[in-house]
């Protein structure tokens, strides 16, 4: 991680991307602009998140010209809005490949994951947290609505090796290839090298996400009998959390081939998708590799 010159405790998420920055003397500022810009967006979806009237909300749908372009999905969890239960925003930020003198087109979205300049994700859960990374390891921010500020308070988060939990929508069970009924059976039962673990599934999927990266765990939703694709989009769903993932030392698969890796040929694409503590994940792959089968 890039060190952060610190002179007091507590450390704003403006003072934190400013800091960093200043690393970078090539940079034009336009990145740090688009981050602030994430912070208001958070904190003015947050608000809204707290009084369950999101009816109003301003999309812009005008594109403007510059150097990058964001991936987002405003509200993922969508089904659990209505009763309560913890939801997020995911963002992906990309360097065009287009002229930026010109508006932004597909080509500059259909990028692979790997080559994201930013990824992160809003969590609007007890607290409203922002974690993200521009590569150089994954921060997380709460924010303090006394003060309406996001402070640092997950410096350089780093997930476990191995998880305590599986998440996974096990009533999908009997759509499953037998060889992805294997592995949840080896993270729900133990198998040999592999402890038992404890479920936790929330149906959201940044809360989920954010549990096992703190905890430690292992995410999937592969694909099945209805949809071999599974259901999460690789774009604005599954690559950002493989880039914070990957940067926290876990891992993000399809069954196959790393989420970061994969070439996308449609917006909307879904992918499986495997995510979490590194031991786990690999574990998985090792499995449906054995099975030769996709999950
Ligand atoms: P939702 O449909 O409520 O918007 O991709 C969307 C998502 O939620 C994820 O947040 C969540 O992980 C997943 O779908 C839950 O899907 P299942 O209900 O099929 O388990």
């Amino acid at each position: 991680m890039a060190s952060v010159h610190t002179s007091t405790s507590v450390i704003t998420i403006e003072r934190f991307i400013m800091e960093q920055e200043r690393l970078h003397p090539e940079a034009t500022g336009e990145l740090s602009n688009l981050l602030y810009d994430l912070c208001l967006a958070a904190k003015i979806i947050s608000r809204h998140v707290r009084r369950a009237g999101l009816t109003d909300m301003l999309c812009p749908q005008t594109s403007r010209r510059g150097k990058y372009v964001i991936l987002y999905d405003p509200l993922d969890g969508s089904s659990n809005i209505d009763v309560n239960v913890s939801i997020g925003t995911i963002f992906s930020i990309h360097r065009r490949v287009t002229s930026p003198k010109s508006g932004p087109g597909l080509a500059d979205c259909l990028q692979v994951g790997k080559k994201q300049v930013a990824a992160g994700y809003i969590l609007y859960g007890s607290s409203t947290m922002l974690v993200y990374t521009t590569g150089q390891g994954v921060h997380g921010f709460t924010l303090d609505p006394t003060i309406g500020e996001f402070l640092l308070s997950h410096p350089d988060i780093r997930t476990p090796a191995v998880g305590k939990y599986y998440s996974v929508n096990e009533s999908n069970w009997n759509r499953w290839t037998p060889a992805v009924q294997r592995v949840v059976a080896a993270f729900k039962n133990g198998d040999g090298r592999m402890q038992a673990k404890n479920a936790r599934y929330i149906g959201s999927l940044v809360a989920d996400f954010h549990r096992n990266l703190i905890s430690g765990g292992v995410f999937l939703y592969p694909g099945d009998t209805r949809s071999a694709e599974g259901k999460l989009r690789l774009l604005y769903e599954a690559a950002p959390l493989a880039l914070v993932v990957e940067q926290a030392g876990g891992l993000a698969t399809d069954g196959r081939r790393p989420i970061l890796d994969l070439v996308p040929k449609h917006l909307h694409q879904k992918t499986p998708f495997i995510v979490g503590s590194k031991t786990d994940v690999d574990f998985a792959i090792e499995i449906l590799a054995a099975e030769g089968v996709p999950a």
